[in-house]
C-alpha cells in the first residue's frame, strides 16, 4: 500500500476587518507549491491529496476531522506567516486525534523563520526549508527507513529538546524534469480558483511559476524560499504546461507568478515565438521590473497573448524608492507604463503605503503619480514587514514579533512611520485608491471592460453593494466612513 500524504493550505484571513465585501473579488489561486510537491511525491510512489482550506470553506477543526477520518501517514502544511497560527491549531488537533501522523511544515514562513517557528510550536514535527521537492523525498525516505534525519540537508528536525538545522541544500534541480503540478487533485479546478476581478479577460484561469528565484534585494520583499539564483523551465516546457491546461481543463488565461518573468529576454522571446507559431490562443499576465521592458519585447509579448503586466511601482516618491533599495526611479516607472500601454498591454501597478520614511508629502506624490500615469489597475497594500525581508530586521532588530504574524496579509497597518498614526494611514489608503479609480480615463476603461467581458459584472455588482453597506455601517457607527473597524473581534495575539 502506498503511504498517504495529505498536503494542507491552512485557512487564513486575507481581508482586513471592515473590508469583508472584497472577499469574493480577490485572488483565489491554488497553492502551486503544494501542487508541485504532490506531483513529485506521487512520482515517487506516495499517494498525495490536497486540502485548500479557503476554497473548501474548511476551518482548522474541519481539517483535523478530515485527517481523523482519512488517517494519512503524513501531513504537509504550507506556511505563510499569516497562516502560522491556524496551521498550529491544525497540527495540535492532529496530534490529539491521530498522534501517529507525522507533521511536516514548509513554505515561505519556514524558509525565513523556521527555527523560531519550530521552537514555538512543538506540534510541528519537522520542517523543510526553501525549495521542497527533492528535500521532501529524501526526508520521507529517511523516515521510512528509520535513518538519522540529520543526513538530509535543507531541513529542521528535533533531537530531544534541541532543534537541529541540517544546513542549506544546493539548488540545482532542473525544473524541466519535474512533473506538471497535480491540478488533477483539486476537485473544483479550475472553476473554484478565480483570479481577482478584472485581472483577466476570460476564465478559467491557472497559475504557472515558469522560473524560481530573484537576484534583487528590495528591502520589503521576502525572497528566502528560492534565493537569488534564477532557474527557469525551458520555453518549450512552459508551452507544454499551458497547452496541457488548455486541453485538459479548458483554461483560457495563464497568470505567471514568477518574481521576474522577464529575467531572461531570450527565454521570453523564445516562448512568445513558440506561442505564435503554435497558435495556442491563450491570454496571459506576468510581473516585470520596470527596467526589463522595452518597446520591441513588449510588442512581441502583446502579439503572443500578453494581456497585462504587473509592475512593482510601489510609490511616487524617488526618496522612498531609494529607501526600499529599488533600482528604479519614478521617471523610469512612468516610462515603462507608457511603453506598455502603447504596446496594447494593460498595466497593473503594485503599490504600498506606509513604508518607513512615508510622510504626508510622499503620499501626495503617490496620489499625483497614480493620477498621471496610463495605468489600468492599482493594487495598494498596507506595508507589512514580512519575516525574511531585510526591512523586518531594520525595524525589529532581531526581535521576533509573533504577535503580528496572523495579521500579515498586507491588509493591516502593523506599523506606522513616526508622525503618523495607523488610523491616518487607513484614511490615506482610501484616498490613494480613490485618486486612481475616480479618474475618468480609468472609469471609462472599466466600463469598456464590463461591456467586453461581462463575466466580471456580477462580482462588480456585489462589490459595489457591499462597499455602500460598509460605508453606511461605518458612518452609522461614528467612524466617519473609515472602513477599518477597530471594534472588530481582535485577531489572536501571540
Ligand atoms: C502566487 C502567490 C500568491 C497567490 C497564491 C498563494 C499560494 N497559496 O500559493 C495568492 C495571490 C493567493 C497569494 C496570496 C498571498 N500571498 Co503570496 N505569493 C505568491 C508568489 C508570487 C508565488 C508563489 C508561488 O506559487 N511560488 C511557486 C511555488 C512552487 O513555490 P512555493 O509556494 O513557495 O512552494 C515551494 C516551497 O515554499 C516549499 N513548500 C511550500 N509549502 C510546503 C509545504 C511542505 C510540507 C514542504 C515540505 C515544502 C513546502 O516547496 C515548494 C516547492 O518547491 C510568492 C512569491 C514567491 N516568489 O514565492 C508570493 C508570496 C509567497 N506571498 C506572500 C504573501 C505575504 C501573501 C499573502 C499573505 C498576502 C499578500 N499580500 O499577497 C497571501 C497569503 C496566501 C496564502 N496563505 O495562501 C509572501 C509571503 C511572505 C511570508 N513570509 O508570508 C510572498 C513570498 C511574496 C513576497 N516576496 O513577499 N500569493
Ligand atoms: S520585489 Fe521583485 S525584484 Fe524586488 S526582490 Fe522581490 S521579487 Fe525581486
Amino acid at each position: 500500500m502506498p503511504k498517504r500524504i495529505m498536503f494542507v493550505n491552512p485557512p487564513y484571513e486575507r481581508i482586513a476587518p471592515g473590508y469583508d465585501f472584497v472577499r469574493h473579488v480577490t485572488n483565489r489561486s491554488p497553492s502551486l507549491g503544494l501542487l508541485h510537491l504532490a506531483a513529485h511525491v506521487r512520482e515517487h510512489g506516495y499517494e498525495p491529496s490536497i486540502i485548500e482550506s479557503d476554497i473548501l470553506g474548511f476551518s482548522a477543526e474541519d481539517v483535523v476531522s478530515h485527517v481523523q477520518e482519512t488517517r494519512p501517514e503524513y501531513v504537509g502544511l504550507t506556511l505563510f506567516t499569516v497562516g502560522v497560527h491556524q496551521a498550529s491549531r491544525i497540527a495540535l488537533g492532529i496530534k490529539k486525534a491521530s498522534p501517529e501522523t507525522t507533521i511536516v511544515v514548509g513554505g515561505p514562513h519556514i524558509s525565513s523563520m523556521g527555527k523560531e517557528t519550530l521552537s514555538r510550536f512543538s506540534q510541528f514535527d519537522m520542517a523543510v526549508v526553501g525549495e521542497g521537492e527533492e528535500t521532501l523525498i529524501e526526508l520521507l525516505g529517511a523516515l521510512e527507513e528509520n535513518r538519522d534525519l540529520t543526513s538530509v540537508t535543507g531541513i529542521l528536525c528535533r533531537r530531544g529538546d534541541e532543534i537541529v538545522e541540517t544546513g542549506p541544500r544546493r539548488v540545482e534541480m532542473d525544473l524541466d524534469l519535474l512533473p506538471f503540478p497535480a491540478w488533477d487533485l483539486l476537485p473544483d479546478f479550475p472553476g473554484a480558483y478565480k483570479q481577482a476581478i478584472y485581472d483577466y479577460p476570460r476564465g478559467p484561469v491557472a497559475t504557472i511559476a515558469a522560473s524560481r528565484g530573484c537576484p534583487f534585494h528590495c528591502k520589503f520583499c521576502d525572497t528566502s524560499t528560492f534565493g537569488a539564483k534564477v532557474r527557469a523551465y525551458s520555453p518549450r516546457a512552459v508551452f507544454d504546461m499551458m497547452k496541457h491546461l488548455k486541453t485538459v481543463y479548458g483554461v483560457r488565461h495563464i497568470m505567471f507568478v514568477d518574481d521576474l518573468f522577464l529575467a531572461s529576454r531570450v527565454r521570453v522571446t523564445e516562448l512568445c515565438e513558440i506561442l505564435l507559431r503554435e497558435d495556442l490562443n491563450m491570454t496571459w499576465t506576468c510581473a516585470a521590473r520596470v527596467d526589463t521592458v522595452k518597446p520591441d519585447i513588449l510588442a512581441l509579448m502583446q502579439k503572443a497573448g500578453c494581456w497585462e503586466i504587473s509592475f512593482g511601482l510601489e510609490t511616487g516618491s524617488d526618496e522612498l524608492l531609494q529607501k526600499m533599495d529599488k533600482a528604479a526611479r519614478v521617471e523610469k516607472s512612468e516610462q515603462a507604463v507608457v511603453w506598455t500601454e502603447a504596446a496594447g498591454i494593460r498595466t497593473k501597478g503594485l503599490f504600498m503605503l506606509g513604508y518607513p520614511g512615508e510622510t504626508k508629502e510622499t503620499i501626495e506624490l503617490t496620489k499625483d503619480f497614480v493620477r498621471r500615469i496610463p495605468m489600468h489597475m492599482m493594487n495598494l497594500t498596507k506595508f507589512t514587514p514580512y519575516p525574511g525581508s531585510p526591512v523586518y530586521i531594520d525595524l525589529y532588530g532581531t526581535k521576533i514579533r509573533p504577535d503580528h504574524w496572523e495579521k500579515m496579509n498586507g491588509m493591516n497597518f502593523l506599523w506606522s512611520p513616526p508622525g503618523m498614526t495607523t488610523e491616518e494611514l487607513d484614511r490615506r489608503y482610501q484616498e490613494v485608491i480613490l485618486a486612481f479609480y475616480r479618474r475618468p480615463h480609468v472609469m471609462l476603461h472599466y466600463f469598456w471592460m464590463t461591456i467586453r467581458y461581462p463575466n466580471h459584472l456580477l462580482r462588480l455588482a456585489r462589490l459595489i453593494v457591499g462597499y455602500g453597506l460598509a460605508k453606511i455601517k461605518s458612518i452609522g457607527g461614528g467612524r466617519r466612513g473609515i472602513l477599518v473597524n477597530p471594534l472588530a473581534p481582535k485577531l489572536e495575539e501571540s
